[in-house]
């Protein structure tokens, strides 16, 4: 499964492990985020009960180098489906320098170190959701507009505040600005997944397009080459693949799909097309291709495990480094879906990555009468028809995910999409490629440095508008 972030943050984790270049590393880790230092928050677990008055410890992170005292903004970035172990030295970096900000990260309810509970049996999973995140953010950040207020010796005062997230913290960072939107003076949604799809076909259509003729004719290929193989001898195919674990046809099949998508979504499309579309010309063996770039890239360099994508591994209710591919899979499976099913025509992906798949890892994970009602969440938050205000949409042109997204502008809510050959998921605030990390988002390997500076213009223009316009309210600073 790959959420629509998590590979990027796998990657980080993977790359602190012991290497003989301790130093090096420290210092390329330190300047990696702006600070580790975790805070902790005590936290409402039901936002929504009369009487269960429950807490919990939730981890939350501050920055406060170029914070313009007193009455500088303050920005609040979204972290999302993935332990937060900090705030990430991105283009957030620029931002906060440019307009003197302070920077507060809180981390989502269950993920990291913020789980409510011991277990994360199904049972326990009942107060994850948006809504409840979303609530969470509300009341954190007006309990730390509370205690700045304290550490400043002043009363009644509010900063300016602004919100940002990449993929579903975009849709929440957009959310968040639709339901509290007394609370931030506007939101950067980039890459924002607002729209709950059920059967979302749209996204391996992108895969596509992103691939362009050839590279889409070789995946497609392949893809059928493995499912004759699969059916024939199934357990040495696997095992071609380092995946042997995945006994579920499915796993397995849905494992080799989202392989080919990260290299979409984060920027590396050349490393998957150009061995694959020469194996083809040269007459080579395509699975013997495909297999190389999940062993050496996908399973390599990125640091992915099969054991994500392994259903008897997400039953797994305890909490571990690995835990937030369950978390993640029980919110798809009970409120967004994107069920990323091959399409009836002209697919990538197998044809056996269906919905049934999707429903049925959804009972057989978390239990009978769990299923995604979509529906009921763009009735809550409006899906592309958000009716939220001061609100930046940005995508990736490559990025599967932009057809989850409001990619259309409409009054207050300017959208742009970055328009390049590795211009994937956040390039707004991440660069090129989304993976590996580039220090403060850098966008010189980006194949149009100059299509990503545009946008930044356009996200600063508005964001000093828009903060500005806050001020003006007659809410003091002071
Ligand atoms: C805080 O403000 C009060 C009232 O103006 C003043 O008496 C006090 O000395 C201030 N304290 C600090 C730490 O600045
Ligand atoms: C999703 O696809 C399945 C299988 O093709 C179909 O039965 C179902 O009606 C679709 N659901 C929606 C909401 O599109
Ligand atoms: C988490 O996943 C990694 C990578 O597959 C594995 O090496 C590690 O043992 C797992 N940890 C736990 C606690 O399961
Ligand atoms: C199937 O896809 C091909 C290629 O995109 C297209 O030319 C064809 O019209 C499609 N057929 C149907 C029935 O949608
Ligand atoms: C850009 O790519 C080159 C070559 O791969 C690499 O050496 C360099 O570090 C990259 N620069 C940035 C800012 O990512
Ligand atoms: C505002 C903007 O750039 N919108 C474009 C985003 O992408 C869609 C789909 O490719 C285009 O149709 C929009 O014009």
């Amino acid at each position: 499964m790959m959420s629509p972030c998590l590979l990027v943050f796998l990657f980080f984790i993977s790359t602190v492990s012991a290497t003989p270049h301790l130093l090096r590393r420290r210092l390329s880790e330190s300047a990696r985020y702006l600070t580790k230092e975790e805070l902790w928050f005590p936290q409402t677990l039901d936002h929504y009960s009369p009487y269960d008055h429950r807490k919990f410890q939730q981890r939350y992170y501050e920055f406060l180098d170029h914070f313009r005292i007193p009455d500088g903004p303050v920005f609040l970035v979204i972290c999302g489906e993935y332990s937060c172990d900090g705030i990430r030295n991105d283009y957030i970096g620029v931002l906060a320098k440019k307009f003197g900000a302070a920077v507060v990260s809180l981390e989502h309810r269950y993920y990291g170190k913020s789980s409510p509970f011991k277990s994360l049996a199904t049972k326990n999973l009942r107060y994850l959701s948006s809504k409840q995140a979303l609530f969470d953010l509300a009341v954190f950040r007006q309990n730390y507009q509370d205690s700045l207020n304290a550490k400043l010796n002043r009363t009644n005062a509010d900063n300016p505040w602004f919100v940002f997230g990449v993929s579903y913290p975009g849709a929440l960072s957009a959310w968040f600005r639709l339901k509290f939107p007394h609370l931030t003076c506007g939101s950067l949604a980039s890459s924002a997944v607002v729209l709950a799809v059920y059967n979302f076909t749209e996204f391996d259509q992108q895969i596509g397009e992103s691939a362009g003729v050839e590279c889409k004719a070789a995946l497609q290929e392949t893809t059928r080459l493995i499912e004759r193989k699969l059916v024939t001898n199934g357990k040495a195919l696997k095992a071609s693949f380092n995946a042997a674990d995945l006994e579920i046809d499915g796993d397995f099949l849905y494992f080799l799909a989202d392989a080919a998508v990260t290299a979409f979504q984060y920027g590396n499309p050349d490393i998957l097309c150009k061995p694959l579309v020469k194996a083809k010309k040269d007459g080579e063996d395509l699975v013997d291709a495909y297999a190389k770039f999940i062993k050496e890239f996908y399973l390599g360099t990125e640091g992915e495990s099969t054991q994500d994508y392994n259903q008897n591994n997400l039953k797994n209710a305890a909490i571990t480094e690995n835990s937030s591919g369950r978390l993640w899979w029980f919110q798809v499976c009970t409120e967004v879906a994107y069920f990323q099913v091959a399409p009836s025509n002209d697919s990538i992906r197998s044809s056996k990555v269906d919905t049934r798949y999707h429903l049925d890892l959804c009972k057989n994970v978390f239990g009978e009468g769990i299923f995604p009602d979509v529906d009921a969440t763009n009735i809550y938050y409006g899906g592309t028809k958000i009716a939220g205000s001061k609100i930046v949409f940005t995508n990736g042109s490559q990025d599967p995910w932009r057809r989850a997204s409001k990619q259309i502008s409409s009054p207050n809510m300017p959208s742009y999409t970055i328009t390049c050959h590795n211009c994937g998921h956040g390039t707004d605030m991440r660069g090129c490629p989304q993976s590996p990390f580039n220090i403060e988002g850098n966008e010189k390997n980006c194949t149009s440095p100059d299509a990503v500076h545009k946008v930044r213009q356009k996200i600063i223009e508005h964001m000093d508008l828009w903060l500005s316009q806050c001020q003006d309210t007659g809410r003091t600073c002071i």
